[in-house]
């Protein structure tokens, strides 16, 4: 037998497949659509395992879905903005656009030799004017429905990167892409207001069956709605306002990343501030609080700290802190007792001392809180700290309410206790009380408050979207006219030093502004690359030249049918594309709730990482039989971790692809782990596909060769049970457990005498095997004599009488022992089964020609005879 010939079949294949446009989505078909989509690739340079496990599976779901007779949409293209091309032009000294352009170019080939069916006509890359020219228009169709505004305001300054970062993009207080201590910097933003959309998008996550539900927790911790009562605390003396420009206390100024906190107090004007007001999820507890604490950047906090240096000093400590809420939660609580004292709403004899506390958030509910000991661990930290009274006012189950409480505070259900009118309720009955009593004595207010912020998009950056504003002096911010779309971004930039190269370009920046002519600057901030992301999936479904999208264009695509792609973008990417369809629904451009209605999120390449004998990081090519090639010394193997650079365990697909070819790369990559796991890449792994591969060839060839008469029902069956169960598999996306069916098949075929049923069984395997192996399924098929390609043909029809099992097994005992088992139609009668028990050759010898004593013959089941 040949052996298959991976590289020439693969370049054939993919050759035809390119020329004949087979992957091209039709968008004026009528049969019924899929949108299988991937996220998109950043052109960093080479494609990764990583990707080639992602592409693969949703190249097979695309694959099949065609067979079955859909319209596939499965495109591709390029997230092609972002800070790693300016890092090239600052090392290498080679324009962004150059080093995009390149990589974008051999990815593009990387992906083509795994044989992906992808959509290429409708390739976009969002670094080009053709792509973020539209970008643009949606950022001013946004901005005039008051979607986007400006703001000064605190920011995420990373200092490596040199720009700010969104919320989303700190992570324990680093820079997500540099790894670099952020620093909090006041800059003017723009911001698109996802906190508009905070409730629809808590709420849509329940329609979204088919997510992961650790994703739909993730964004819904992320958003944090919280349901609580906001209320007044009078305080017992007014306050001088805090000096300075104004002369009163600076909302804007006080409020970090996000949103100037709505539902500060405005100082009374002239008297100073005298009142706090306070967020509480537990309106219940009233009756515990024993203080009153405000943020460090609180206005109370700096009107103090006018007149007290003990107390700036406090809040200068504050500052140095980290600021994220995790940080705060895990801080040493630290407080200052500022003097002030509040008077509590349901008690007017009772006062609380007011404090300025590190674990209190300016932006967050109203910057201050009133604390509970006994109901919340930070407060009885606390209190504990500085000696305030701790009472208990929820009873734990029967617990009659101890008077003591030890150094954990009860958070769970109970009883009121302690709480005069409230006493007896269960905790949502007081919570509900207080609230009514509040609204109705006019002290305070039911209120929904959110963690989630407005979506930062200003980046000082020069390789982005330039955002489409002009800044004049008489004017303000005034938009640019679309007619003078797209803001294209200059070619001739420097690298040379830190900053934003738009910013110090001579003269890109200088243009009349639109509204009155007189001499303005462009807005030289870039879009945050996750604005490019958020749309693309639209763009894909409809690519008119004269705007973003057609409308019924797009709609008849969307929303993505499958989504797959890496579970690190849980929050950031994919809470964006929802705001965005969601902002684009608002303003009449789209009819669409949800961008994705299935996602699915894959695990990680895996590999065994090596260390030298001196400790240095080692590659899987640097290492044989556990030794270091170029020295001769032993390693240690450590453990199995994603392929990363900085670890050297990462097996670089190209290679791979050149010497086993792109099936038995896509094989491996399915067969192995289930698809949200890990999966270790091993070379005795691909080593084993590559010989699936060419186990596949074999059958075919042989196929041909051998006789074919006679029936295999049972070969049939299976061949109908394997086409059923792989479909579940594969709309699933459990490939590996397709694979193992089609082992199965594979085996069964193997040993299958010839018949029409074994050559029928070849053809079905082909065409299921067709989608995970296309390559070696192409070349059977056309040398099998069939017309047309088999990623056109159509998926094998399961008859269900086939799937019926209308045939049992009957063990035949003599004496109670197992001799002989036969095959019988469900139901067959009595007298048949035991005659043919009686007739079979090992029955026969054993009973040596003496009758049975006696034959018993259970249904289907069993025949026993006793000898
Ligand atoms: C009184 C109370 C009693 C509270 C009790 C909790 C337990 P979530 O659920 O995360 O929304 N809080 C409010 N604003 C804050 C801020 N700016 N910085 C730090 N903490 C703040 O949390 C809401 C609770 O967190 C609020 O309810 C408030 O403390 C605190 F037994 O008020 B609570
Ligand atoms: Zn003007």
């Amino acid at each position: 037998a040949s052996r298959f010939n991976a590289l020439k079949a693969d370049a054939a294949w993919q050759k035809v497949w390119d020329e004949r446009k087979t992957f091209a989505a039709d968008d004026s078909s009528t049969k019924p659509r899929s949108y299988v989509l991937e996220m998109f690739p950043y052109p960093s340079g080479r494609i990764h395992m990583g990707h080639v496990r992602n592409y693969t599976m949703g190249d097979v779901l695309a694959r099949f879905r065609r067979m079955k007779g859909m319209e596939v949409l499965h495109p591709m293209g390029w997230d092609a903005f972002g800070m790693p091309a300016e890092n090239a032009a600052m090392e290498k000294g080679v324009h962004p656009g150059t080093w995009t352009r390149a990589n974008i170019a051999t990815m593009k080939a990387q992906l083509k030799r795994l044989g992906f069916a992808l959509d290429w006509t409708r390739e976009l890359a969002t670094c080009e004017p053709d792509y973020y020219g539209h970008e643009q228009a949606l950022f001013l169709d946004l901005f005039a429905a008051g979607l986007v505004y400006r703001k000064e305001s605190a920011v995420n300054w990373d200092p490596v990167d040199m720009t700010v970062l969104a919320n989303e993009q700190v992570i324990d207080g680093r820079g997500w892409r540099s790894g670099a201590l952020v620093e909090r910097r006041k800059l003017s933003q723009w911001f698109l207001k996802i906190t508009d959309f905070a409730d629809e998008l808590v709420d849509g996550l329940g329609a979204l069956e088919h997510w992961p539900d650790k994703v739909k927790l993730m964004q819904e911790n992320w958003i944090g709605r919280s349901q609580g009562l906001q209320f007044k605390f009078a305080l017992t003396a007014p306050l001088p306002l805090a000096g300075g420009v104004g002369g009163g206390p600076d909302t804007t100024a006080a409020t970090a990343i996000g949103e100037a906190s709505p539902t500060l107090t405005p100082p009374a004007g002239g008297r100073g501030i005298d009142s706090v007001d306070v967020f509480t999820t537990r309106p219940d507890t009233m009756f515990g609080s024993s203080f009153v604490a405000v943020a460090a950047d609180h206005p109370i906090a700096r009107a103090i700290a006018e007149t007290n240096p003990d107390a700036a000093a406090f809040i200068e400590l504050c500052k140095r802190g980290g600021t994220t809420a995790a940080e705060l939660d895990t801080q040493e609580k630290l407080g200052f007792d500022t003097g002030i004292r509040a008077t509590h709403p349901l008690d007017t004899t009772w006062q609380l001392p007011v404090y300025i506390a590190n674990f209190v958030l300016m932006d967050y509910g109203t910057g201050a809180v009133f604390g509970v000991p006994a109901h919340d661990q930070r407060d009885l930290d606390f209190a504990r700290k500085y000696d305030l009274p701790v009472k208990r006012v929820v009873s734990e189950g029967d617990d009659e309410a101890p008077v003591f409480v030890g150094d954990t505070a009860w958070t769970g259900a109970g009883a009121l206790v302690n709480s005069h009118f409230l006493d007896g309720m269960d905790i949502e009955d007081a919570k509900r009380t207080v609230i009514e009593r509040a609204e109705g004595e006019g002290w305070g207010k039911g209120t929904t408050v959110f963690r989630l912020r407005d979506w930062g998009v200003s980046r000082q950056r020069y390789w982005g979207t330039p955002i489409p504003i002009i800044h004049c002096d008489a004017c303000g911010a005034v938009p640019v006219p679309k007619d003078q779309l797209p803001i294209v971004l200059p070619e001739d930039v420097s690298f040379d030093i830190p900053g934003n190269p738009l910013d110090r370009h001579p003269t890109w920046k200088n243009v009349p502004c639109p509204s009155c002519g007189g001499a303005a600057r462009r807005e030289t901030d870039t879009l945050d690359t996750f604005v490019d992301s958020s749309w693309y999936f639209i763009r894909f479904a409809s690519q008119p030249d004269a705007k973003p999208f057609d409308r019924t264009g797009a709609e008849k695509w969307l929303p993505v049918n499958q989504y797959i792609g890496g579970v690190e973008h849980a929050i950031l990417h994919l809470l964006y594309a929802r705001f965005w369809t969601r902002a684009l629904k608002h303003i009449g451009m789209l009819d669409i709730a949800e961008p994705f209605a299935g996602l699915f999120t894959q695990g990680m390449v895996t590999h065994e990482t090596y260390k030298s004998a001196d400790g240095r990081w080692l590659g899987p090519d640097d290492v044989r039989d556990g030794i270091e090639i170029a020295t001769g010394d032993a390693i240690t193997v450590g453990r199995i971790e994603k392929m990363s650079k900085s670890k050297k365990n990462v097996v670089d697909p190209e290679p791979i692809v050149d010497q086993y070819g792109a099936d038995a790369v896509r094989w491996f990559v399915l067969s192995d782990s289930p698809p949200e796991r890990d999966l270790p890449w091993s070379e005795s792994g691909i080593e084993g596909a590559w010989r699936f591969v060419q186990r596949l060839w074999r059958l075919i060839e042989s196929d041909g060769a051998a006789k074919a008469e006679g029936d295999d029902i049972a070969l049939r069956k299976l061949c109908h049970r394997t086409t059923v169960g792989i479909e579940s598999d594969i709309n699933a996306l459990q490939f590996n457990k397709a694979v193992a069916r089609l082992y199965s098949l594979c085996s069964a075929i193997e040993k299958a005498a010839p018949s029409a049923d074994r050559e029928e069984a070849v053809r079905t395997l082909l065409l299921l095997v067709s989608p995970m192996v296309p390559h070696v399924a192409e070349e059977a098929w056309a040398t099998a004599g069939n017309d047309g390609l088999i990623a056109d043909a159509a998926w094998p029809i399961v008859d269900p009488a086939m799937l019926v099992d209308d045939e049992v097994t009957i063990a035949v005992q003599v004496n109670g022992k197992l001799r002989d088992t036969l095959v019988f139609p469900k139901g067959a009668p009595k007298d048949a089964v035991e005659a043919a028990a009686l007739a079979s050759e090992k029955i026969v010898r054993l009973l040596e020609g003496k009758a049975p004593r006696k034959v018993i013959v259970v249904p289907d089941r069993l025949v026993n005879i006793v000898a």
